[in-house]
Formats: C-alpha cells, sequence, structure tokens
C-alpha cells in the first residue's frame, strides 16, 4: 500500500533549519525560519515563562485531561489583551485554546467550510502555510495582490476581493507584522477595510501570529479591533509563540464573534466537534504558563518588558539596514517602515542561493529576511553579501 505514496516536498522554511545547521562556517547567518533572536543569536525562554513554569510545576496537582477546548483560563486570560476592554464585546466573544496559531487557523477554516465557506480571498504572497491548509481542506484560494509595487500595502485589491466576495466566500487577513512582506494596513486602511466589511456582510477570518512584535500590545491589535467593531461576526486565529516565545509548545487560541450568546455556542460544539476529530484536546503545559503570567501582575509587567526589548531590537536593525541607504541595487529604506520580524528582499532565486553557497547567508527562496537573525556582529558582512550578489 504504502508504494501508492509519493514523496512530498519539505516545508521550505523548515528545511532551512537543517540546510543552516549543517553549514560549517563560523560566521554564516540564518535569516531563514521565523524565531526571534537576540544580538547573540540565541533564542531564550523568555524569564516570565521561566517564573510561570516552576509555579506550574510547584503547583500542578494533576495532568488529567481538560477537554478539546483546553485550558479556559489561559483562553479568557488573553482575552483583554487582544480584544480591548470589554473582551468579550458584550458578551459576543468566545475561545477556545488550539495546538498553536496553525491549529487556531485550521479550526478557522475547517469551521468556515462547515458553515458552508467554499473560497478564501488572502492576499498574496502570504506564510505558506495558509495556502496548504486551504488545500487540504478542499477550499479554493482566491489570491489578491497584498503590496503595491511601491512597498505600500495595496487597499484596492483587499477593499476589490471584500466587495466583491459572495455568501460562501470569506476573506483571510494578518491583524499585524505581515508575513513575509512586514508591510501592514495603516490605521486609515483598517478604517476602509472595517467599512467595507461592514457594507458588504464579508466574513473576516483574521490571523493574530505577532501582537506585539509590530509597535506594542494595544497598536497591534487597533486594525483588527476596528473590523471586529464593525461587523457582526468573524473569527480570530491567535499564535502565542512567537510573542510568548513558546514555539515548540504549541500554544493558539480560536475566537468567534458572533451576534449572540445562542450563535456562539452553536460555533463552539461545531468547533469542539472538529478539534475532537483533529487533536482531540490542545496541549496544557505552555497555555498554562501563560494563564500563570497573566493572572499575576508582576510577572506581566516582566513578560510585557521582554517583548518591548525584543521590539525595541528589531527596531533597532531595521533602522541601522534603512540607515545603510542602499546594497547594490536592493533599497533598504522601506524595511524601517515595515513591521514585525519579517520583510522581503527583492533578490532573484539564484541571488538566494549565491547568497548561500558563497556567502553563508540563509534566507527564505521569496527573498523573504528574518530581521531577528540580524546582530551587530553580522549586519555589516550581510550588508556587504547582498551588494555583492546584487550588484
Ligand atoms: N499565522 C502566521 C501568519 C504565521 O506566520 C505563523 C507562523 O509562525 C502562524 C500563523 C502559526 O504559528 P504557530 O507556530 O503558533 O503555529
Ligand atoms: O514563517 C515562519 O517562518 C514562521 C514559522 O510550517 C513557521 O511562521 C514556518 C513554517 C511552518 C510553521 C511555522
Amino acid at each position: 500500500m504504502l508504494d501508492r505514496l509519493s514523496p512530498q516536498a519539505p516545508d521550505a522554511l523548515l528545511a532551512l533549519i537543517r540546510l543552516h545547521a549543517a553549514d560549517p562556517r563560523e560566521d554564516k547567518i540564518d535569516l531563514g525560519v521565523g524565531v526571534y533572536r537576540t544580538e547573540t543569536g540565541a533564542t531564550p525562554v523568555f524569564a516570565a515563562i521561566k517564573t510561570a513554569e516552576q509555579v506550574l510545576v510547584d503547583t500542578q496537582d494533576s495532568k488529567s485531561y481538560l477537554g478539546p477546548e483546553g485550558d479556559m483560563g489561559f483562553v479568557n486570560a488573553l482575552m483583554p489583551y487582544i480584544f480591548g476592554a470589554d473582551p468579550t464585546m458584550g458578551g459576543r466573544i468566545s475561545g477556545m485554546q488550539t495546538p498553536g496559531g496553525t491549529g487556531a487557523v485550521r479550526l478557522a477554516l475547517a469551521l468556515a467550510l462547515k458553515a458552508g465557506v467554499k473560497r478564501v480571498h488572502m492576499g498574496v504572497p502570504s506564510w505558506p502555510n495558509h495556502a496548504q491548509i486551504l488545500a487540504d481542506l478542499g477550499m479554493e484560494l482566491a489570491p489578491f495582490d497584498h503590496a503595491n509595487p511601491d512597498g505600500t500595502a495595496n487597499l484596492d485589491a483587499v477593499l476589490a476581493a471584500i466587495n466583491g466576495a459572495s455568501a460562501d466566500e470569506a476573506v483571510l487577513l494578518h491583524a499585524c507584522c505581515h508575513n513575509p512582506t512586514g508591510i501592514d494596513y495603516t490605521a486609515e486602511q483598517w478604517a476602509a477595510i472595517a467599512t467595507a466589511f461592514a457594507a458588504s456582510g464579508t466574513f473576516p477570518i483574521i490571523d493574530s501570529a505577532y501582537q506585539g512584535l509590530g509597535h506594542g500590545m494595544e497598536e497591534d491589535a487597533a486594525g483588527m479591533r476596528a473590523v471586529l467593531a464593525a461587523v457582526p461576526e468573524a473569527f480570530i486565529a491567535y499564535s502565542c509563540d512567537k510573542n510568548f516565545g513558546q514555539y515548540r509548545d504549541r500554544v493558539g487560541a480560536f475566537y468567534v464573534l458572533a451576534k449572540e450568546q445562542g450563535a456562539l455556542d452553536t460555533a463552539f460544539s461545531n468547533a469542539n466537534a472538529l478539534a475532537r476529530a483533529g487533536w482531540s484536546m490542545p496541549p496544557d503545559h505552555g497555555g498554562a504558563a501563560v494563564r500563570i503570567i497573566l493572572r499575576d501582575p508582576d510577572m506581566t509587567a516582566q513578560w510585557l518588558a521582554e517583548l518591548d526589548d525584543m521590539r525595541a531590537r528589531m527596531r533597532g536593525v531595521r533602522d541601522a539596514l534603512a540607515q545603510a541607504g542602499t546594497a547594490g541595487r536592493i533599497d533598504l529604506t522601506p524595511l524601517a517602515h515595515q513591521n514585525g520580524l519579517f520583510s522581503m528582499l527583492p533578490v532573484t532565486k539564484d541571488e538566494v542561493a549565491t547568497l548561500r553557497e558563497e556567502h553563508g547567508t540563509y534566507m527564505a527562496a521569496s527573498g523573504r529576511i528574518n530581521i531577528a537573525g540580524l546582530t551587530p556582529g553580522n549586519l555589516p558582512k550581510f550588508i556587504a553579501a547582498l551588494a555583492a550578489v546584487a550588484a
């Protein structure tokens, strides 16, 4: 039977991890997979998480099953950070825990499919897994251009998608720190997007995987909140894997905004059934650590300070790149106005290969770089390599 299977390409981003690890050059530079790194290239566990994990070890008295919804203390403690001062919007938002943001995106799209959505409009390029999950669910992807050639977000394209979508279609947006471009909608653009969703009745699915890595926890949620304030219904897929540094512990949540409580209950009875058929229950540890942090003011302050440091360091790298001006034909100045872990460089696949082979500099074939892979130590080398290759 197994001979009926054909080999599949590995995840290109995850494959880069191995390629980089196998490179013996000491001055190699890893700008591949999206994890935060310090100035010394480390991806440490947050101190606030370490403290919370110790509390968890000391106080957890059972590892018995919870349920498909996971740790509701975690799910609810996050809500003020995501949704603001009225975190349930008058009892219209509820959530459940998922295995990472990936599980949340999967659940959002599977539930949309169950509710009759067959086609999802999405700005491209996007995180590659969005398209893979849609394909796996047998849903159609209707792509539009996320950005204009001048590096601004393409408002006309997203408005056309929202206004043109039919009742069996949805529009998927990144809440902030767009992966892979770093190009986010401005506040004015979000306002126009919210108005279009409200007027058209098109269903919004919002993926928030990087809250706090752009301009701040509140600032990064503002666009999404503008949409939620304007619409009757929406799905939100959330990840804590970047803003709490929990990557491998797979911490995420799925939220639904509905017209009223009865609709929420029905939505979650369906979401629970989908979760049971997929992973049964989410892993507990990382979500429990987040809950412990968010219920303790000191740990919360420590977490927010660590997030501030991450954000400031990435801003510093962006500013340093922009100050360099150009590298060869590449204009680096737009990177200062982009957000989060990623930006795209206008390099060819061949140039990406040359950067890797001749300069030990690893990035996605698309030209996406992980800003946090750059440090004061390797930035001059990176700019020189880029100038040499993209002459
Ligand atoms: N959504 C986007 C846009 C992402 O870039 C990622 C990747 O990290 C995810 C969701 C999934 O995150 P997680 O690692 O929590 O599954
Ligand atoms: O885009 C990235 O690098 C992150 C991490 O299948 C990631 O979002 C990459 C691929 C993947 C899961 C997470």
